[in-house]
């Protein structure tokens, strides 16, 4: 059994929109009523994904959900006359960010050696408060095999919980045994705190994990009030390196102290505030990346275009680049729709620690798939969508069509 880590992007839905939704998201209220290119946000994320599978990295998919979601919006009793907004939320492709599906521990981590995902109740925001049904049917196929993996229904929405991008794991190598880091926010301040700490405590029971190698902590509220709604977007960790920013955490010593006290080998890549601002930081998405293992062995930060714009993110990146530091490569990716969202490349994947063949083969990439892909999306996907066609009836059914196309082709006309 090779237990290797696998990324499942979210394919992005052909309803993509920007309706500003989500509060403290800066990128996504900055870009309330644009027009959206679903078909090029789409045909940027699957070269996104081709891109990784290029670098040698094993890829899957989770298909875009129902929308509009007609039941949604009819308990909404959502007619004519309702408010853009609140119709809206049945229209958002949001699931395409897979970071927000599920929270995810390994085998090695738990105490029955299975992989354990509980699909995330995203209770905060009402646009995203919808997925975790259709989210958990696709989890549930795509890890069928009992004997491998254990699927878990929501936390209680008392709790908010937005999965893997409030949690980090540490270890020697993906497939032995790590530490968990769940990052929780505090409520109280400028903008929501999106992750409860006792949602993250009831993953953690619920998948089994060693107490002695689980950590709980909060993330710093100026990160939050900086427009950091999720922990990803000021930190990321791989194997044995943690990158973050110098104010991710409220309590940055104690929490690196804590980290290496449980993974001696941990090595903290700390980006000080003098260097590049949490503003800075939030606005080029630097820490919204993906940090992989190469199958060489070195690692690489797969960031977006944003970031590798930035001057004073660039400057950083070089120095780093030329001093002898964990991360050896930079690759920059071209996400633009989805970061307009405040989707950058790790949010638009969940990572997955497993053996590929105990994967439902549906949800595994190859070059085939990913061609068949493309031409789906180049004949299917709207070039564009005004978030004022929202609610047309003729934009649902060819939305509609588009996602059943894609269903069809995949094999997977069983989520339709
Ligand atoms: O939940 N944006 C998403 C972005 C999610 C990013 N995920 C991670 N950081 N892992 C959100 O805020 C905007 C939709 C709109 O406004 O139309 C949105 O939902």
């Amino acid at each position: 059994m090779s237990l290797v880590e696998i990324n499942f992007d979210g394919i992005v839905g052909p309803s993509h929109n920007y309706a500003g939704l989500s509060l403290g998201n800066l990128a996504a209220t900055a870009h309330a009523g644009d027009i959206s290119y679903p078909r090029a946000a789409a045909l940027q994320g699957l070269e996104k994904m081709c891109g990784n599978m290029e670098l040698g990295l094993e890829q899957g998919y989770f298909v875009p959900l129902p929308r509009p979601n007609g039941d949604w919006l009819e308990a909404l009793a959502v007619d004519a006359a309702t408010g853009r907004n609140l119709l809206a939320t049945g229209w958002s492709a949001s699931s395409m960010w897979t970071a927000n599906a599920a929270t995810v521990s390994p085998a090695p981590d738990t105490a029955d050696g299975r992989c354990h995902l509980s699909v995330a109740n995203l209770v905060t925001m009402p646009h995203r408060s919808h997925e975790w049904p259709d989210t958990l049917r696709q989890l549930q196929l795509a890890f069928a095999d009992r004997q491998h993996f254990a699927v878990h229904g929501p936390v209680p929405p008392c709790f908010g919980d937005e999965g893997a991008a409030n949690h980090m794991r540490l270890t020697s190598a993906h497939g032995s045994a790590g530490l968990e880091v769940f990052v929780y926010g505090r409520t109280g301040g400028r903008f929501p705190a999106r992750q409860h700490e006792q949602a993250s405590r009831v993953v953690a029971r619920r998948h089994g994990l060693d107490p002695e190698r689980v950590l709980f902590i909060e993330q710093s509220p100026e990160a939050i009030a900086a427009g950091a709604f999720h922990n990803d977007v000021v930190a990321v960790a791989n194997e044995q390196v943690l990158f973050c920013h110098e104010q991710a955490f409220a309590d940055p010593e104690a929490t690196y102290g804590a980290i290496r006290g449980r993974c001696p080998g941990a090595e903290v890549v700390e980006v000080p505030a003098s260097a590049v601002s949490l503003a800075e930081a939030v606005r080029s998405y630097l820490f919204n990346a993906q940090l992989v293992t190469l199958p060489e062995g070195e690692q690489a930060l797969v960031i977006p275009g944003e970031a590798w714009d930035s001057r004073v993110v660039r400057a950083w990146l070089d120095d780093m680049i030329a001093g002898n530091g964990p991360i050896r490569r930079i690759i920059p990716v071209d996400v633009r729709q989805s970061m307009a969202n405040g989707g950058g490349p790790a949010c638009l994947r969940l990572r997955v620690v497993a053996d590929p063949s105990t994967v439902d083969p549906r949800f595994l990439l190859n070059r085939f798939k990913a061609e068949t892909m493309a031409k789906i999306i180049e004949t299917h996907w709207p070039e564009q969508v005004d978030p004022a066609d929202l609610g047309r009836e003729n934009l649902a059914i060819s939305v509609r069509k588009a996602r059943e196309a894609l269903l069809d082709a995949l094999e997977l006309s069983e989520l339709a």
